[in-house]
């Protein structure tokens, strides 16, 4: 139990009445279609009836002759599908959504999962294992769902010696040195799992690229790996540094203008697509963290930009081209840089150009406001980006449940067009009629046995799936059917653990960033306290740039009054955040710089409610370890163990988030840690010492 499986397990249906029903409802299997794809999804659903029923069904009839049929295909590819009156239906699930209903054919009652593609089928078969694997009936079945969002991609920060730029999870999995000719299973079963959430497209390479990987040695490479894939409905995309016609090509200039280097990237994307002829696109970070692009020629995001999509148009790709941008020049705000140097660009991108936003204006914090670009563009595609490798949020080792996170973001109004101008509305294209739409995940997978470092970590790329597929899922819903198909469908087990999750995040930001700080982490690793942190390269990779704590308060004055950060937001959004008392608390310190005595609204003044959050964070890490200490009995030894050992690592760090903030800070405030704390372990200076470590290295087990 590594938990290699993922949420893909199908172990036998413990419940003996509901195993026997199963069975009564499944009887045989009529599956005629047999593309590659098709194929899949029919390996999918027999290993599927294998595990969870014990049945090991053909798929030899042409059309149900039993009752409990299980008909499944499109209409091109099984006659009796094409026989059904589903043809209205079907037109309104587009080209990835399926349909599940309980039908009657010649009298023999069948359930039929049809789409009007091969993919959408797989996605069929993948939901109707997961009706299996949660216990749901399967009588009267009445499901149609198609993706509310185009493009659903995994941004894999890979390297190409296998190392991954904030991975967790061990190596790459793509394995660069023995492909193209070994196919690791691991791929297949990476794809199985994607494919299961609908994720339909996936970035092997860092941002940070190598313009190694577009030469032909690493494009056979890509190229085998898209061969796997491609059966899932999964395409592949790369990153283009925006050097490589100097780097790789022998050019001298780089400049997007100039037609050699023009015809240098339509020469290299035809030779792409020779290997890949479903290739998705290009992935680009230009102009930020030291990474090449346009304006090292003088030309903007725009001209970039738009030279790849016209390299990439003739062969239906796309550009998705970040706007994490900063560079150079420190500004005053950094969480102003990406609006000033995007906002102006609307309307001169190409049809085939998106621009992929962070979730937040600065980087991933653990809590930000939504990014003020979102609905600032409406004459551009905008795809969000979050991350779900935990960079900022305790990395493998905390447990922190993303689903209300990606929620929080997607459910806010941007106000952009009036009430109801939501993030989702703006990155599902349908706000702007907009047509293409996407999102994005930086992957959280590695060669670790569970993938992802944590079991709990896989939750994060599920429910990024789910929600990149339908943005109005709930979290809570979702972190129950995940619990399910990872764990046991028992209620004594997943009612509070579903608890666990849902409060995770949440008590993560309060013992490392309350009320709106960020970005106080310690340098470089980004692992532990480090508000302290003051001689770093830049400015504005120093904490103190970000919390500005003084004897006098603390917290980032984006008012009027200060870097007016909040005039990148519409009405009334703005001046919500321009006014202290209309500010939510979760973002208070964002938007102010407050008076150490402020007065919050439980009554107590800032630096109190400080103290008290960092303290709550702990104290409900405590909680969870004894919640899931009770719950032995429902785990198998070896996950119960992991965990067990991980949350124990997470309430001492927390601790040390804790103590190394709270003590620093009150070197401002003066004030003292109210009656009735615990005392912190040690002496600021201990915390600010950076070989200080809360609790020996891991254990071998989680390593
Ligand atoms: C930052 C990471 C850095 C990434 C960068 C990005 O620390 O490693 O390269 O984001 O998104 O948060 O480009």
């Amino acid at each position: 139990e590594s938990g290699y499986r993922l949420w893909l397990r199908y172990d036998k249906v413990k419940d003996p009445a509901l195993l026997e029903n199963y069975q009564r409802m499944v009887t045989q299997l009529v599956f005629p279609g047999k593309s590659a794809v098709l194929n899949a999804a029919k390996q999918e659903l027999k290993l599927g009836l294998k595990g969870l029923l014990g049945q090991d069904l053909n798929a030899a009839a042409v059309s149900p002759t039993l009752s409990g049929a299980l008909l499944v295909g499109t209409p091109a590819s099984a006659k009796a599908i094409a026989a059904l009156p589903l043809a209205s239906k079907l037109k309104a699930l587009g080209k990835e959504g399926f349909l599940i209903q309980s039908v009657q054919v010649k009298g023999k009652a069948t359930t039929v999962i049809a789409a009007n593609s091969d993919v959408g089928v797989l996605y069929g078969v993948f939901k109707y294992l997961q009706l299996l694997q949660t216990g749901k009936p399967l009588s009267n079945l009445n499901i149609s769902s198609a993706p509310k969002i185009q493009l659903r991609m995994l941004n894999h920060w890979d390297n190409l010696d296998r190392s991954v730029e904030r991975g967790y999870a061990g190596l790459s999995l793509w394995d660069w040195k023995t492909l193209p000719d070994v196919s690791n299973p691991r791929y297949r079963d990476y794809a199985r799992a994607n494919a299961s959430l609908g994720i339909n497209g996936t970035a092997l390479t860092n941002v940070n690229a190598n313009a190694k990987i577009l030469t032909k040695e690493y494009l056979v490479k890509a190229a085998a790996l898209a061969d796997v894939f491609r059966s899932y409905g999964i395409k592949v995309y790369l990153t283009a540094r925006f050097s490589a016609p100097i780097e790789v090509g022998g050019l001298k200039t780089a400049d997007p203008l100039d037609p050699a280097v023009r015809q240098w990237w339509k020469d290299k994307t035809t030779e792409l697509y020779k290997y890949i002829p479903d290739f998705g696109g290009f992935l680009v970070k230009a102009n930020s963290e030291g990474q090449p692009g346009p304006q090292n020629y003088g030309r903007n995001h725009a001209d970039g930009a738009n030279m790849l999509a016209d390299a990439v148009a003739p062969h239906g790709g796309i550009v998705m081209w970040r706007a994490f941008v900063y560079d150079n020049k420190v500004p005053e705000d950094r969480a102003k840089q990406a609006y000033s140097e995007f906002k102006p660009l609307d309307g001169t991108f190409r049809k085939n150009v998106i621009v992929q936003v962070k979730n937040g204006p600065i980087d991933f914090q653990p809590r930000e406001p939504f990014s003020p670009l979102f609905g600032a563009m409406p004459k551009t595609p905008q795809m969000m980006e979050f991350q779900i490798t935990m960079e900022y949020l305790g990395q493998s080792t905390h447990l922190s449940y993303l689903g209300t996170y990606f929620k929080e973001v997607l459910d806010a109004d941007t106000y952009s067009k009036g009430k109801g101008s939501t993030v989702a509305r703006i990155v599902d294209g349908s706000l702007d009629k907009h047509s293409i739409s996407a999102m994005a995940g930086v992957a959280n997978i590695g060669l670790d046995s569970n993938w992802c470092g944590n079991i709990f970590n896989q939750a994060n790329w599920y429910v990024y799936g789910r929600l990149a597929w339908d943005h109005d899922l709930q979290a809570e819903t979702i972190a129950d059917e995940w619990l399910k198909m990872t764990f046991t469908s028992d209620s004594g087990f997943v009612a509070p653990v579903t608890q666990m999750m849902m409060a995770s995040r949440e008590n993560v930001v309060n013992y490392m960033t309350p009320l709106g700080l960020h970005h106080i982490m310690s340098e470089g690793t980004h692992y532990g306290p480090g508000p302290w942190v003051n001689s770093a390269e830049r400015p504005d990779w120093n904490s103190t740039y970000y919390h500005r704590a003084d004897s006098a308060g603390i917290g980032f004055d984006r008012t009027s009054k200060g870097t007016n950060a909040v005039a990148q937001y519409a009405a009334p959004v703005r001046e919500m955040f321009e006014q202290v008392e209309k500010t939510p608390e979760a973002y208070l310190l964002w938007f102010h710089h407050l008076p150490w005595t402020y007065k919050m609204k439980s009554g107590n003044t800032l630096w109190n409610e400080l103290v008290d959050r960092y303290y709550f964070g702990v104290s409900a890490v405590q909680l969870t370890r004894h919640t899931w200490a009770g719950l032995e009995p429902h785990v198998d030894a070896q996950r119960f163990k992991a965990i067990t050992a991980l949350l124990e690592r997470q309430e001492q760090e927390a601790k040390w988030y804790r103590d190394g903030c709270v003590l620093y800070f009150q070197t401002f405030s003066k004030m003292p840690i109210p009656a009735g704390y615990e005392k912190p372990a040690h002496e600021l200076a201990a915390y600010m010492n950076p070989n200080f470590i809360p609790m020996p290295p891991l254990p071998a087990i989680l390593q």
